[in-house]
């Protein structure tokens, strides 16, 4: 329970954060294999712009209509998905043009899910991890939005457990989970997720654009080739923008119905 607070806590402080890291700009996709994924063009390198960080500041709250409606797209172990650039399976209708084709920001990716009752993906299990690396290769993504985070703000420093936060920090937000250190293949399973390349030629996490910006890394996305690297996780900066998968979040699903008896989810 006091690790579920903590996380509840965290999150609610990284939203905050996450805005005042927002850059003015916006162009922050790769044309080319040789500028890096999280850099900007040498004229774009701004640090965040506070004027820019009025929109998204907190998490949204479900939205019990919305949660009756929301897309189930596919099915995965019980839980419900849905892309955010599709437009089919129930409840396209109400997304159509919400979602389709736009880039946010991670916040933006997860109160998109959240107030549908999912939240940005979290891959606990490489099987889960296998089904979502699957989806970005069948679909030829560039890129995906998850909901991992790493504990990098107020709250994360007394956590001695977390320590050090680039090899212990990062967990799952939509499932409040931790995850297994970054530096070897998570027990269980057969390949390392994290990437062994990025901007500075060594494996992921690498919070490359620290140096370039000062802005952290703190943000779990989902690469495809990026770096000649197949599909891999990488850490990146919150405020680059993309796509995402929505994942059914059990806890924003519990709630609605607690308060909504009648409902059907
Ligand atoms: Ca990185």
């Amino acid at each position: 329970m006091r690790l579920l607070l903590v996380f509840a806590v965290v999150v609610a402080a990284a939203a905050a954060q996450i805005n005042q890291r927002r850059p003015g700009q916006t162009n922050n996709r790769v044309h080319n294999n040789q500028r890096p994924h999280n850099q900007q063009p040498q004229n774009q390198q701004q640090p965040p712009q506070k004027a820019d960080s009025q929109k998204g500041t907190l998490l949204s709250l479900p939205e019990p209509q919305l949660c009756a409606s929301r897309p189930k797209q596919w099915n995965f172990n019980g839980h419900n998905y849905f892309f955010s650039w599709d437009n089919e399976g129930e409840g396209f209708y109400e997304l159509a043009g919400e979602t389709q084709g736009r880039k946010v920001n991670w916040l933006e990716a997860r109160n998109e899910c959240r107030r549908r009752c999912m939240d940005a993906v979290s891959m606990e299990t490489e099987a889960e991890n296998n089904m979502i690396f699957q989806f970005i290769q069948d679909r030829n993504l560039s890129y995906i939005w998850t909901s991992g985070r790493l504990c990098d703000f107020t709250g994360c420093s007394e956590r001695k457990d977390l320590h050090p936060i680039n090899i212990y920090g990062w967990f799952w937000s939509n499932t409040n989970t931790k995850m297994a250190p970054t530096n070897s293949t998570p027990p269980g399973w057969a390949a390392q997720p994290w990437s062994p390349a990025g901007h500075t030629g060594g494996p992921q996490p690498d919070n490359a654009e620290y140096d370039i910006n000062q802005t952290s890394e703190s943000c779990l996305g989902v690469l495809n080739n990026i770096y000649k690297d197949g599909i891999k996780w990488h850490d990146i900066a919150c405020y680059h923008k993309k796509p995402f998968v929505c994942e059914d979040s059990d806890a924003l699903l519990d709630y609605v119905k607690g308060t909504n008896p009648t409902i059907i989810l």
